[in-house]
């Protein structure tokens, strides 16, 4: 299958509400206010939201056109639209050639995907790359299961502290093993959630801190996993993560699930933060690199 069709396949959810509502819309009207309020509307029940809306709107009101083809016309002036505001924001996590080591730490809510991603992330990088795995969302003895489940079938290292462990200090156990032992990646899991009432978010300002201890902070990159079924709501979490921590990378999971796949548009328009992976199954081969193009041709159910 193309990676394309992966695309199309996977944002089905996205793109059946928006672009058969879309057409509907058009169908045999003319574009007047009347045709583009209803437009408005479609593109917010896709968790669009209104400042990229008002945008987008703007863009089929300069269409100036009485042809036959309005339909297409629009819809192709929509995906170039939205291609233009996710462009920027395509950027990979790393180069496959990559000279220097790298740590990344996987953030997010609890839920979101961080473990699930770390797996298919390291499946990408590849075997013949030293890759160690760092178990530290240590509240729960599944959390390090399912990590370890991951790792194994990557043949990756793995280095977990003992249950209950302190996670700051099992992140800096596995920076120094990293820095000694010269491994090329080291992916931190993280919490999502906490069992005390400890602060989640201090504590994962603490875990980087502690591995900037140890490696330079130009090697640290930190992720936000975002579930995509959370439309707009992945906008606070962008906030208070971003506010915290810094953000060098986001990726956003379970597009497959959601017809709140718009919410990525509003992302993108937001936040100067580059988006480098989507999340569309749960197989290891599911993790496809984000695509402007690929993205707002699918979700618009247009060809390539
Ligand atoms: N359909 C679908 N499911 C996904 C995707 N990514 C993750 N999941 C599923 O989402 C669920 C939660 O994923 P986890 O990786 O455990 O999430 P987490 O962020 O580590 O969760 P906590 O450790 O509890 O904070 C699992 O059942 C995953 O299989 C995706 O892209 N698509
Ligand atoms: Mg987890």
């Amino acid at each position: 299958m193309s990676l394309f069709s992966k695309f199309k396949n996977n944002l089905k959810k996205t793109s059946n509400i928006l672009s058969s509502n879309i057409l509907n819309s058009l169908k045999g009207k003319k574009v007047d206010d009347k045709t583009l309020e209803e437009l408005e509307s479609v593109l917010i029940s896709a968790d669009v939201s209104l400042d990229v809306v008002n945008k987008l709107i703007d863009s089929i009101r300069a269409v100036k056109s009485t042809d036959e083809n309005i339909t297409n016309i629009i819809m192709e002036t929509l995906a170039t639209e939205i291609e233009t505001i996710l462009k920027p924001k395509e950027k990979k996590l790393f180069e496959q050639d990559e000279k220097e080591n790298k740590i990344l730490i996987f953030i997010g809510v609890n839920g979101s995907g961080k473990t699930t991603t770390i797996g298919k992330v390291a499946n990408k990088i590849g075997n013949d790359k030293r890759i160690l795995i760092a178990a530290c969302d240590t509240f729960r003895a599944a959390a390090i299961e399912q990590l370890k489940d991951w790792v194994e079938r990557n043949k990756s290292d793995f280095y977990s502290g003992n249950p209950n462990q302190d996670p700051a200090s099992v992140a800096y156990q596995a920076t120094e093993k990293f820095s000694k032992e010269n491994y090329k990646y080291l992916l931190i899991d993280t919490a999502g959630r906490l069992s005390n009432n400890s602060n989640l978010v201090n504590q994962l300002v603490k875990i980087k801190n502690v591995v900037s201890k140890i490696v330079n902070t130009g090697s640290i990159k930190t992720i936000l996993v975002l579930d995509g079924t959370n439309g707009s709501n992945m906008i606070k979490q962008v906030e208070i993560f971003g506010k915290a921590l810094g953000v060098s990378s986001i990726i956003i999971t379970k597009l497959d699930g959601t017809a709140k796949g718009g919410a990525l548009i509003s992302i993108a328009n937001k936040y100067e933060i580059p988006i480098s992976y989507i999340g569309l199954g749960e197989k290891p081969e599911d993790l496809l690199d984000f695509s402007a193009k690929n993205f707002a041709r699918s979700i618009l159910n247009l060809e390539e």
